[in-house]
């Protein structure tokens, strides 16, 4: 949010001890909220790294054994990434990429355990948290309960507090608003701090790819490849309903986030009400085996999400769109809850059957798992509207 104050400013003169006033100026002040994303470096592998010190210096993947039917990657250590090893890869190529790296389950209750100190530590600063995911929020500091004022002194007390008494190590960014914030922390990872200011927040924007932008995937950031957008730079370029046009709502949010607009609240109480993952198709399947194919995709990452947030769903629901964008969901419940990925495929192509697929062309395909109950982290937070200027 950029509001402008009115700073009246009175030139005077001293004219025979009279004081007179000659001139007055209206000027803007913009000021800006103090928004840190901060992102614990390669969370589930850190922590294990942590607690086994054999662990310590090796590439080490957290997640589905190799050995597993359909066992996937949730991280892998600094040190596996070498290898190519990546988040939401089958187990089974993570071995071939590194066949001497270490495969170890998840252990939940320990990560929940640092996410609650986590949230305790942001909470020595600020009530405006928002939690992303166990290792991951947004904090509007523009107030700080501790009078420091400076938003980068802050981040980097909070790194230096996780360091101290968690023995793990965080990213953050810092900006004046969630979106840049949150593609700061990514930058100097890991370990890092990037500060993305106010002047420099436009500059930066336009040199971002468009893949980095909010809700593009593969097949939009393909769209925009095809007609000449590969930056922020070229989507600056376009009028606001021209990108409307290309890219319906989502092109309104384009328009501003180029020019550095993002007004966005940190949400303190916001709940997690359903996960999905969806895709659009470069071209329409026709085959019920295709249809299959691509829900096995989409099911993990599903599944990915699942585990990234903790969460199990009693309810999954597929939703189909046809080539003519008509759009249907279909969805079963189960009387315990699910974070099986066997149990998503399976149930998202049992869905399927009962829409007689075949008859129609899909262009897209996605599975939500929703009615998780109660959420594993609540957080009180106090609405703080004041703004301040400085870093
Ligand atoms: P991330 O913050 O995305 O990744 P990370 O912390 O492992 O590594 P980075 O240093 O790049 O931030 O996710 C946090 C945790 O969530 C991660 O440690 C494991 C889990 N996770 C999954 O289970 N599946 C996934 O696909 C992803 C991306 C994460
Ligand atoms: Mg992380
Ligand atoms: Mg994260």
């Amino acid at each position: 949010m950029v509001t402008l104050h009115q700073k009246v400013f009175f030139k005077t003169l001293i004219l025979n001890e009279y004081y007179i006033c000659i001139q007055m100026q209206i000027v803007p002040v913009i000021t800006y909220r103090k928004i840190i994303h901060i992102d614990m470096d390669a969370f589930y592998a850190s922590v294990e790294q942590r607690d086994n010190p054999e662990y310590r210096g090796k590439p080490l993947v957290v997640g589905g054994l190799p050995q597993e039917r359909g066992g996937v990657v949730a991280t892998a250590s600094y040190e596996a990434r070498k290898f190519g090893i990546r988040s939401a890869m089958p187990s089974k190529q993570a071995l071939k990429l590194c066949p001497h790296a270490l495969f170890v389950r998840p252990r939940f209750d320990a990560y929940k355990e640092v996410s609650r100190k986590i949230r305790e530590i942001f909470s020595r600063y600020t009530d405006l948290i928002e939690p992303l995911s166990l290792d991951e929020a947004y904090l509007d500091v523009t107030q700080d309960k501790l009078h420091i004022g400076s938003a980068i002194d802050i981040a980097q007390q909070i790194k230096q507090a996780i360091k101290d008494e968690l023995q793990l190590t965080a990213s953050a960014g810092v900006s004046i608003n969630k979106f840049v914030a949150k593609i700061a922390s990514d930058i100097n990872k890991p370990d890092g701090l990037k500060f993305i200011g106010p002047s420099a927040v436009e500059a930066f924007m336009e040199t971002l790819p468009v893949e980095k932008f909010h809700g593009v995937g593969k097949v939009t950031a393909e769209k925009m490849r095809k007609i000449g957008l590969f930056t922020g730079a070229d989507l600056k370029n376009m009028a606001e309903d021209e990108l409307i046009k290309h890219f319906g709502k989502v092109g309104r949010f384009y328009y501003q986030i180029v020019r550095g607009i993002d007004e966005r609240e940190v949400q303190p109480h916001r709940e997690t009400k359903s996960l999905a993952a969806e895709d659009t198709f470069a071209y329409d399947l026709t085959t019920l085996g295709e249809m299959e194919n691509e829900l096995d995709k989409i099911a993990v990452l599903v599944y990915n999400r699942l585990l990234k947030n903790n969460l199990k769903g009693r309810t999954i629901t597929l939703k189909i769109k046809y080539s003519d964008f008509k759009q249907i969901t279909r969805n079963k419940s189960f009387t315990a809850p699910v974070a099986n990925l066997e149990t998503i495929s399976n149930t998202a192509k049992q869905l399927l059957a009962t829409t007689s697929p075949e008859d129609k062309k899909i262009r897209l395909l996605g599975i939500s798992l929703s009615n998780f109950g109660e959420p594993e982290v609540k957080l009180k937070g106090v609405k703080v509207t004041g703004q301040l200027k400085l870093f």
